[in-house]
């Protein structure tokens, strides 16, 4: 199999709301970006996928684009964007865009075009439909931020759809247009010199509305092919398709070299695993790690040689994982370096998202003013007409809530974090004055010393890189695994619990590679873990 710079790299997400504010009007900004990479390269990440920064009326903080060609004033301009390519490369960091072509935003030429009227020559660039018998929607299609997905336009008397945000039109995938014009847009980014495309919900563009079918419709793989050989396909760039509904038969369509569609994809199938069946996001249960560890088994055997994973824990979608499935009190420095280490050690491309080198929380709110997210605000209003408490739907925004992750990122002790020296766009964590960069780094032992750490490992050994994995029965709250590679074994060992754990193997160590904390390793037989202790070890 041929080797590809972005299989032996470690990516870093930066939501750039939320990075760096350079000009004090509380936004973050790509000259923000810019003064951060000293930052990121001390690190040691090799590329950064940047949340979307092109023309938006931020209906949802950028992913509504009114223009893939222009930058949103308030993050800069296409020449500080062409700066921050330029500097990150100088300092070996590639430039991942998010490509969000599943929808544009209402304010998209396109859109406006095709609003005029059924003759308009952009009508058919977005997916319209009569109403039903009864004079209703369509059908009964639900948006992802709650209610119908599907918005009446009087002026044509006729339906549009929209998966996401009223203000988040769907494209219709099935002109040839639509595809054409995309991927010429797509041709002039890369003539940029960026290094890849994260995809926003890939796995929607083959939708077949009329039939209800909207993840992994019939055309699907067809139009990624297409995209490959009519934009990045000769050049070796990072692809990454956000996939919730990937299986790993699936993920392998999308990733096997042989079939020329995409890198790998984002799977999130370990992240419902704290969601009840048939359930919502915000209809939460615990975490079972023995299921946790399944789910990891089948994503690193299943995939072979036929395609190639992504890991993280965190998005600006998700939660923290410190406080999600680790313990954001008295264990919070053990339980994020063990939760990074288990990651790290696995097989496929790690994701970092911003903050979470820092160990850095979730953020409780205690009313609905208090959020800024469109997915929570429209969720709140439709279960409190369903019946929910105010503090049952609370509850469930302070564990899953999107805002979570998108509270400022906190880089020194000075007010507001060292993020702005205006008005933050949306509140600090309060704790930003135990938890900063400024911190971590004056602290050998710190969070960010482990993540530093694991991405050195990572480019010094290709055990790590291309290892075979074989997970070993141990209790149920331990995950261990070794990883063989060209006759080395590494074994991995992480108590995933607040409580003492038991762990036991007859194989010989012959050298710590990475621990979370100072105790002495000399024997494997017969151990007690201390809650969250996590190590490495090469095996004789
Ligand atoms: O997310 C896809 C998506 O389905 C999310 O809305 C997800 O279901 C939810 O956030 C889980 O909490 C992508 C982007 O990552 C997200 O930020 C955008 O809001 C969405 O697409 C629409 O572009």
């Amino acid at each position: 199999m041929q080797k590809h710079w972005w299989q032996e790299t470690v990516v870093y997400q930066v939501y750039p709301r939320s990075f760096k504010d350079s000009d004090g009007d509380g936004i973050g900004d790509i000259l923000g970006i810019i003064e951060k990479l000293d930052y990121l390269e001390k690190l040691g990440v090799g590329a950064i996928w940047l949340s979307p920064v092109y023309a938006s009326p931020n209906d949802d903080n950028g992913y509504d684009i009114s223009d893939y060609e222009a930058i949103m004033p308030e993050f800069g301009t296409m020449e500080d964007m062409e700066t921050l390519i330029y500097q990150a490369d100088k300092r070996g960091i590639k430039l991942v865009m998010d490509l969000v072509v599943n929808h544009t935003s209402d304010e998209h030429a396109w859109f406006v075009e095709a609003k005029k009227g059924p003759d308009n020559q952009y009508r058919d660039y977005y997916i319209w439909a009569d109403p039903a018998e009864n004079g209703g929607a369509p059908n009964n299609l639900r948006s992802t931020f709650s209610g119908s997905a599907w918005e009446y336009d009087e002026n044509s008397q006729q339906y549009y759809l929209h998966l996401f945000s009223k203000k988040q039109p769907d494209l219709n995938w099935q002109n040839p247009r639509v595809r054409t014009d995309i991927f010429a847009m797509m041709n002039r980014w890369i003539d940029k010199g960026i290094g890849g495309f994260r995809m926003d919900v890939i796995d929607l563009i083959g939708k077949v509305p009329e039939a209800k079918i909207t993840a992994n419709g019939p055309r699907l793989h067809e139009f990624l092919n297409e995209m490959n050989q009519k934009t990045f396909g000769r050049k070796d760039l990072l692809t990454v398709g956000e996939t919730w509904g990937a299986t790993p038969a699936i993920a392998k369509q999308f990733s096997d070299p042989k079939r020329e569609e995409l890198a790998m994809v984002f799977q999130f199938e370990h992240s419902g695993l704290d969601q009840q069946e048939n359930g919502e996001k915000w209809d939460l249960r615990p975490l079972n790690v023995a299921e946790l560890k399944t789910v990891f088994e089948k994503w690193q055997t299943e995939l072979g040689n036929d395609g190639w994973n992504s890991l993280f824990w965190n998005n600006h979608d998700l939660p923290r994982i410190v406080s999600r499935w680790g313990n954001d009190g008295k264990y919070r420095k053990q339980s994020a370096k063990a939760l990074a280490i288990l990651l790290h050690l696995m097989k496929g491309t790690p994701y970092i998202y911003q903050g979470e080198e820092l160990g850095m929380t979730n953020t409780p709110i205690t009313d609905i003013s208090q959020a800024q997210d469109i997915e929570t605000i429209n969720m709140y209003e439709e279960r409190l007409e369903k019946g929910y408490t105010k503090e049952a739907i609370l509850h469930s925004i302070n564990a899953k809530g999107r805002d979570n992750a998108r509270r400022p990122m906190q880089w020194d002790t000075s007010e507001n974090g060292g993020f702005t020296t205006g008005t933050p766009w949306i509140a600090l964590n309060e704790n930003y004055k135990e938890i900063n960069a400024q911190k971590e780094l004056a602290d050998p032992n710190s969070i960010f010393y482990t993540y530093q750490k694991l991405i050195q490992l990572r480019k010094d050994n290709p055990l790590i890189v291309w290892g075979d994995f074989q997970l070993l029965d141990t209790a149920d709250e331990v995950m261990s695994y070794i990883r063989s590679y060209e006759r080395k074994r590494w074994l991995v060992v992480i108590n995933f619990s607040d409580q003492s754990q038991p762990f036991s193997s007859e194989e010989v160590i012959d050298k710590v590679i990475i621990q979370n904390d100072e105790q002495k390793l000399s024997s494997l037989e017969t151990m007690i873990l201390s809650p969250w202790q996590a190590f490495v070890v090469k095996l004789k």
